[in-house]
């Protein structure tokens, strides 16, 4: 019996989701959600999630949904894994910044280049994909992980989705980057999620 309860799609955003868990270390149910064959849509995950998305997570009753809101939730319900600085903390305030750039930024610019959209860079909020692209590079330049020498949560957000950019060829090589992505995925947390991903 568990407390926290993981709602992950094979091979979807929950993937960071159930990566973070296993990074925590803390017991957790995995209930698998058939993403592709449509189990998002119907009755019962929308009973947990009217979205109609995954991950969702239930921990101590509370149902919480969005990849990002989970990463920050669960980082600081679980201090001792050390995967959050701590409020007061120097390194909160960027902890905080590249855990909401995932979704707020990265993410937006990716599907924007994937799917050829024609946007205006100066409204919408993610700007344009070079300047995305170009902060990240530089923030990857002067250490292994997004607070420098220190692996946090928000790595699992901003490598999950860089790691989705190279699977999909989106992006040519990087050295900074393709190196932070290996650094990732040489992870035991990150082969152990794997193995959920079937
Ligand atoms: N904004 C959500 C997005 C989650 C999301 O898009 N999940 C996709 C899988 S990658 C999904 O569940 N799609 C199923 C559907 O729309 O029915 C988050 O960041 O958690």
């Amino acid at each position: 019996m568990t407390d926290l309860t993981v709602w992950h799609g094979p091979n979807t955003r929950s993937t960071g989701t159930v990566w973070l868990v296993e990074e925590l270390g803390v017991p957790y149910e995995l209930r698998k959600v058939d993403v592709f064959g449509g189990a998002t849509r119907g009755p019962d995950f929308l009973a947990v999630n009217p979205a109609g998305k995954v991950p969702a997570i239930r921990h101590n009753g509370k149902t919480l949904t969005e990849m990002a809101a989970i990463s920050l939730y669960l980082a600081d319900a679980f201090p001792e894994a050390g995967l959050a600085p701590a409020i007061g903390e120097p390194k909160r305030a960027d902890y905080l910044y590249w855990s909401v750039f995932r979704p707020g930024v990265l993410e937006p610019a990716i599907i924007t280049k994937s799917q050829g959209l024609d946007v205006d860079p100066r409204m919408v909020g993610w700007g344009d994909w070079d300047t995305v692209l170009s902060l990240v590079e530089r923030r990857l330049s002067d250490g292994e992980y997004i607070l420098g020498d220190q692996f946090s949560a928000a790595d699992i957000l901003i490598g999950g989705a860089l790691g989705w950019l190279k699977h999909f060829k989106l992006m040519g090589e990087n050295s900074s980057i393709d190196r932070y992505i290996d650094r990732l995925h040489a992870r035991p947390a990150y082969a152990r999620m794997q193995a959920t991903n079937t």
